[in-house]
């Protein structure tokens, strides 16, 4: 005869609530400097971030022209590799280039 066992008692697991909030977002961030070829922004914008030429050519215009701009709005991770390749392309064609993240302001 088999052995019998006795079903387990009181060891439901106790599941992680679902997630109630998406993760906290960062916006990649240009800074305009006065010696980075603007051509150069473009291309790196059209290949970092996949935008269009027209697209990477408004955004180096608005950085240009009002100091900083978001190029895109990503979770941490993604975010923060894009910071990489920008500052990677930039120091390898010796280029002052800055980019930055930070957390997605609040709404107001
Ligand atoms: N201001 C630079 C120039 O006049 C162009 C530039 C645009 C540099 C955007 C950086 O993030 C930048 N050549």
């Amino acid at each position: 005869m088999g052995t019998q066992v006795a079903p387990k008692q009181n060891t439901a697991v106790k599941r992680k609530p679902a997630r109630l909030s998406p993760p906290p977002m960062y916006q990649v961030v240009l800074l305009n400097d006065d010696y980075t070829p603007m051509d150069f922004v473009v291309v790196v914008v059209q290949h970092v971030f996949g935008k269009s030429l027209e697209e990477a050519s408004r955004i180096m215009l608005r950085v240009h022209h009002e100091g900083r701009g978001v190029v895109g709005v990503y979770t941490r991770d993604i975010a923060a590799t894009r910071v990489d390749s920008v500052m990677q392309l930039a120091r390898i064609n010796q280029h002052p280039l800055q980019c930055i993240m930070e957390p997605v302001p609040p709404a107001d």
